[in-house]
């Protein structure tokens, strides 16, 4: 086994990472993960770390399920891969198809597989286009999506998402054309004198705004992840949803929920659209599918679209090598067996998700905590200089880095977004994690007041 040095030193020469300053990393070096147990995580150099973001979002049913990796194991020596491409198709990807069916809302009744999320919202954006062109309406081909919402980092995802510095890397002709932006419903960011009910409605109604003014006849879709995840745990205000479901309806276009973290029990229902009451004609999946065992994503497609791309579509050109992967199926079709067979759903939403929030609140009362949002297994905090106003630290986003490598320090992996940090925990996690969770939080909180302080920042 190679030291740590030698990891590190090996990760720098040959390693790119996602989402990376390689400079910056190369300096202090990677953390290596070597090992995982439940919901905790193990470095090489032996530290153990409660992995508060399951992985990234996606680790649902936590660390060493014997039965996953069975799964993968069984379904590898029989059958390691075949397409369905050419008229093929392999038992676990129609299994898992069909499991899909039964979970996901009444209409939704078909899947297209893809290797992850990005590829999910590639194949959105492609199908999108291509429904209206069936429906006889090729004008119709603008999407609107959310500033600050993320939807992948294929050229589709980014274009998709609203992540500005992800646009300027891009370039000025980088992007997808056809892609507009609304603001996010982020209250406490955003809100100014309105209050939350306020706020939800006026972000809502820039949707119809929106579309008034590309012109009804021209707007294709709308996309929006529930409750925004990588963009800071943005949980929008009650009004929000129901709004933007009338106008969907009201102009008759199609409505993607991008369940790609929401969805698989997160929010305490299998889909985030369900805790929200809307009803989209397409689910963006992948992540919690497979609790990341394997890579995969999928994309429901609803009924109204289903129906038009079978009877009257043609061949539809579109389609990955491991789409509908027979390892990747296989591990899904077992973990969301999991899922039901120990109704993983259920105990979040009943048990473990109330817990959270009842231990999180007790936040809000820090120095440092201006809010303490959550929402079944999803919880962040805002920090900020004076609890008393909604104004950030200058500079904003020092602070967040600095609680977040206080947490590692203290053993718990925590995300930061600028200055608001945030939990994802796995579905499985326990009571007695969840306070150890915490107090780590508590305790990391406690630790950047006194940073905080001593730079001149509070
Ligand atoms: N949609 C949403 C809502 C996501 O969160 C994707 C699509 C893309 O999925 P893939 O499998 O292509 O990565 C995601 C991914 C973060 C972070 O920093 C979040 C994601 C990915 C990487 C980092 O929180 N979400």
């Amino acid at each position: 086994m190679r030291t740590t040095e030698e990891w590190q030193r090996l990760d720098s020469a040959h390693y790119l990472h996602p989402f990376t300053d390689h400079q910056a990393l190369s300096a202090k070096g990677a953390r290596i993960v070597t090992r995982a147990e439940g919901v905790y995580v193990y470095t090489s150099d032996g530290q153990k770390i409660l992995d508060g973001m399951s992985g990234l979002w996606c680790v649902a049913l936590g660390y060493g399920r014997q039965e996953l990796c069975d799964a993968a194991y069984k379904q590898m020596m029989e059958l390691p891969y075949y397409n369905s491409f050419f008229q093929s198709s392999t038992p676990p990807a129609i299994e898992l198809a069909r499991i899909l069916d039964e979970v996901t809302p009444p209409q939704f009744g078909h899947v297209f597989f893809t290797g992850s999320g990005s590829e999910a919202n590639d194949t959105l954006l492609r199908l999108v286009r291509r429904y209206w062109q069936l429906a006889g309406n090729p004008e119709r081909n603008v999407i609107i999506s959310r500033w600050n919402g993320y939807h992948g980092s294929t050229v589709a995802g980014a274009s998709l998402g609203g992540m500005k510095p992800m646009h300027e890397q891009l370039g000025p002709d980088g992007a997808v054309p056809g892609i507009v932006h609304i603001n996010q419903p982020y209250w406490f960011g955003e809100g100014g004198d309105l209050s939350p009910a306020e706020f939800g409605l006026k972000c809502a109604r820039e949707l119809e705004e929106k579309i008034l003014e590309v012109g009804p006849e021209r707007v294709a879709a709308f996309i929006g992840e529930p409750v925004q995840g990588a963009g800071g745990l943005v949980i929008p205000p009650e009004t929000y949803w129901p709004e933007i479901q009338r106008i969907v309806d009201k102009y008759g276009i199609l409505f993607a929920s991008d369940e790609v973290i929401c969805g698989f029990g997160r929010t305490g229902e299998w889909f985030g659209c369900e805790y929200f009451g809307t009803r989209p004609d397409f689910l963006t999946m992948a992540k919690a599918l497979s609790s990341g065992y394997l890579p995969i994503g999928g994309l429901m497609v609803g009924d109204r679209v289903a129906r038009m791309l079978i009877e009257r579509g043609g061949e539809f050109f579109h389609g990955f090598t491991y789409s509908g992967h027979p390892a990747a199926c296989a591990v899904a079709v077992a973990n969301l067996e999991i899922f039901r067979r120990e109704r993983v759903v259920e105990r979040v939403k009943n048990e473990i998700a109330p817990y959270l929030a009842s231990r999180w609140r007790e936040l809000a009362d820090h120095p440092l905590v201006g809010e303490a949002r959550c929402l079944g297994l999803l919880a962040a905090i805002e920090l900020v200089p004076d609890k008393r106003i909604r104004r950030f630290f200058e500079p904003r986003g020092e602070v967040g880095i600095f609680m977040r490598d206080a947490c590692t320090r203290n053993g718990l992996v925590m995300r930061a977004t600028r200055d608001t940090l945030f939990i994802a925990p796995p579905l499985v996690i326990s009571r007695s994690e969840i306070d150890e969770l915490l107090s780590k939080v508590v305790r990391s909180l406690d630790e950047t007041a006194v940073h905080a302080r001593a730079k001149g920042w509070l």
